[in-house]
């Protein structure tokens, strides 16, 4: 039997606007607007809606459509503020479901993610059954819906993810590919934009069809980019949809504009490039066991020491406390330093579920959390107390 590479693309459906009526059940079947949400949770007045439920669209409201614009269309619609601390319990509820059943999930936002379902055909023979299970649990654990497309490539996926919304699974046969895409206009490939459409309009190419039908040597002439979306539209997936290529370890180091030997700041430009550390290997979905820092004196001079931890992290708090008991043996402690960095190597296949204690776990998940929050609001939107001062 040859191995089957499987992805869903599985994506929630109007989703703040799902978990507004789930939380006020009088909202539900009606139209709202969710208004904006700042990191503390509090609504923004201004601006644009974040998005519109389903009831809403009919109206012709959208997510990102300035709230007079969509109240224009939709005068009856009811305007709801934001609860972001729910819809991050919602996203985290809805992806550990996923993970009961998909032996790899990549997250890639609060409401969608990619679940690698390859060489699971012993399991598995079959992937609808499995994808309509996934979205029964979600509405009734979480109360929300979610679409699902299924595919050979993550591409395909993606794109018949978007097909039958809300609540609908699409499944693309492997094989398929090319003339499931042909029909669709170019924008329905993600990374066409506005702009690239206009392009693509220009040179006759309207459909994902056309696009394909481009030959290669013409493509070429377009650079590298049309490339990538060409063999996508001919059904191959590629580069920005491949999986990561081998990362071997993940560090960060900084050279202090003076150089210093006092230890608080010294340990919290360490804390500081610890959380840019954390932050990678969460987004890579990475687990390192070996901790390793260097420093470099006034004079120059370099030194490294490493440590092997007894189980593998993405943890910020945990690799930190092991940076600096590192870092604490290898300093004398008074002959100024001029640079600092903290990594981590030795990775594994993916976080290994806790066998220590409830609390590392809920750490663990209190860590993704922030990265997402970061990830929506900026860097600075969450800064630990101890790097405060940098
Ligand atoms: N969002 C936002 N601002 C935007 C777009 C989206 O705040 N400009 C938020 C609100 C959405 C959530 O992100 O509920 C997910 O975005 P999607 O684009 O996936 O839109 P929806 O989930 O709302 O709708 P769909 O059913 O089309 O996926
Ligand atoms: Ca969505």
């Amino acid at each position: 039997m040859s191995a089957r590479s499987s992805w869903f693309h599985l994506d929630l459906d109007a989703f703040f606007a799902s978990v507004e009526q789930k939380l006020d059940p009088s909202l539900k079947g009606k139209p709202i607007l969710v208004g904006r949400v700042d990191p503390h949770g509090k609504s923004v007045p201004r601006g644009v809606i974040a998005t519109a439920s389903y009831e809403a669209r009919k109206f012709g409201c959208r997510s990102g459509m300035p709230l007079f614009q969509a109240l224009k269309l939709c005068p009856n619609c009811i305007v709801v503020g934001g609860h972001y601390e729910e819809y991050i319990k919602a996203s985290d509820a809805v992806f550990s479901i996923c993970a009961r059943y998909a032996p790899r999930v990549e997250q890639i936002s609060l409401d969608e993610a990619f679940l690698d379902f390859s060489r699971t055909e012993l399991i598995y023979p079959n992937l609808i059954n499995i994808a309509n299970k996934i979205k029964e649990e979600v509405k009734k654990e979480v109360g929300i819906t979610a679409s699902i497309g299924i595919a050979a490539t993550k591409v395909v996926a993606k794109v018949s993810s978007d097909f039958k919304k809300p609540d609908g699974v699409t499944y693309v046969p492997k094989g398929f590919e090319k003339s499931f895409l042909a029909p669709l206009p170019i924008r329905d490939l993600p990374g066409i934009g506005r702009k690239m459409e206009e392009y693509f309009h220009k040179l006759g190419v309207k459909t994902l069809g056309e696009l394909a039908d481009v030959p290669f040597e013409k493509i070429k002439a377009w650079g590298q980019f049309s490339i990538n979306l060409w063999e996508s539209a001919n059904g191959r997936d590629n580069i920005w949809f491949v999986p990561r290529i081998e990362v071997k370890s993940v560090s960060h180091s900084e050279t202090f504009a003076r150089n210093s030997n006092d230890l608080k700041f010294i340990l919290a430009m360490l804390q500081k490039l610890t959380e840019k550390v954390g932050e990678r290997m969460r987004k890579g979905v990475y687990s390192g066991r070996c901790v390793y820092i260097t420093i470099r004196y006034s004079d120059f001079r370099s030194v490294s020491r490493q440590r092997v931890l007894p189980y593998s992290t993405s943890s910020t708090k945990e690799i930190y406390e092991m940076g600096e008991e590192l870092l604490k043996e290898l300093w004398d402690g008074h002959t100024p330093l001029r640079l600092v960095g903290i990594g981590i190597s030795q990775f594994g296949e993916t976080i290994q579920p806790s066998l220590f204690d409830a609390t590392r776990d809920k750490r663990l998940e209190l860590e993704k959390r922030v990265d997402i929050l970061k990830e929506r609001f900026g860097k600075d939107a969450v800064i630990p107390a101890s790097i405060m001062k940098l």
